[in-house]
């Protein structure tokens, strides 16, 4: 028999059969991970600006710019960071609102320039000033309205990629209805007590502003690691466990000059640069990094830091929940 033909035929008939052969298929274990990237800030302003001139907020949902990973697209994959979330700048101008909305996707913003707007979530006003980080997690409705000066900018991270994935995006557009009864902040607010509510049953955290001054502090009070790093999450006050299912946060500050102990993890993430100078060591690649700058740190690459200024800080949001949830998180620290 010629082989050959008779390899045809059983292509041919396995198409027919949408059937596949797993030998043939290219192996999608241990491939190698896609390279860090950065996206820098003198680069992503001036596009900011031009987006203000370019759209109205009376025609747009959003003014919103997605950061694509150039890895992943190349790759015929996601954008953002791994599979799992996407990582935007927003802005808006006094005098403008984003209408309110809600979608399945969860997300969080972390607000890097401007004062005086406010996010409204599930009916709370969260106010949004440089450094505070606010969660409007799946579900809930959301807008945010501009009544202060200048422009706000923050950035938005969503778990998009993921519910592209499993094909669970939903949206739903305004006025917002059916309001939950929600303890307000003043009664997570003191350490150790917690409120008896309905709020103990919700996938997220009741408490969904995350002021600067609180997390700063807070961070400033930890004992610093030996390698002079402190790192602390952000977290549910009722469960002490994360704000949502999908994202981890935590804030990281830097001692000058001191690398930190490296890890890896087959978890993604990205930070964003809240002050300071320095850089990355992701896998060979090292990334020099400044303020508002945006770093993805992919899975896979043994990852430590350094600042080269007298302090820094990064607000980093993972996928490890999500692979914590599933049992697939795989962790190491070098010695
Ligand atoms: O602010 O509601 O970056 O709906 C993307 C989609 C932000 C938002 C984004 C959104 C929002």
């Amino acid at each position: 028999m010629n082989e050959r033909v008779a390899l045809a035929d059983f292509h041919a008939a396995m198409e027919a059969a949408n059937v596949v052969a797993l030998w043939e298929i290219e192996d999608a274990t241990n491939r190698p991970p896609e390279p860090p990237h950065i996206w820098r800030w003198e680069t992503l302003e001036p596009l900011l600006e031009t987006a203000i001139e370019a759209t109205s907020m009376t025609d747009a949902e959003r003014r919103v710019l997605v950061l694509n990973n150039p890895a992943l697209l190349e790759s015929g994959r996601s954008r953002g960071s791994g599979l799992t979330l996407g990582f935007n700048l927003q802005i808006l101008m006094p005098g403008e609102t984003a209408r309110p909305h809600r979608h399945s996707m969860n997300a969080l913003r972390f607000v890097m320039e401007g004062t005086g707007a406010t996010t409204i979530v599930d009916g709370k006003p969260c106010p949004m000033e440089p450094g505070d980080m606010i969660l409007t997690p799946g579900w809930t409705w959301h807008e945010h309205v501009h009544e202060g000066d200048g422009r706000m900018i923050w950035l938005d991270v969503l778990d998009v990629p993921f519910h592209h994935y499993l094909d669970t995006g939903e949206f739903e557009p305004g006025p917002a209805r059916d309001l939950p009864e929600l303890p307000p902040d003043e009664a997570f607010a003191a350490p150790g007590f917690v409120p008896v509510s309905g709020a103990a049953d919700m996938a997220y955290s009741p408490l969904f502003r995350y002021p600067w001054e609180t997390a700063r502090d807070a961070l400033a009070a930890l004992p610093p690691a030996p390698d002079g790093s402190r790192r602390m999450l952000y977290a549910n006050p009722l469960t002490g466990g994360p704000t949502m299912a999908t994202m981890e946060c935590s804030l990281l500050s830097l001692a000058q000059g001191r690398k930190t102990r490296a890890y890896r993890s087959n978890s993604n993430s990205a930070f964003i640069v809240v002050a300071g100078e320095g850089r990355s060591e992701i896998g060979e690649t090292t990334l020099e990094w400044r303020r508002h700058d945006i770093v993805s740190l992919p899975h896979g690459y043994w990852i430590s830091h350094a600042a080269e200024t007298d302090a820094a800080w990064l607000f980093e949001v993972s996928d490890r929940e999500m692979l914590k949830r599933l049992h697939m998180l795989r962790d190491e620290l070098a010695d």
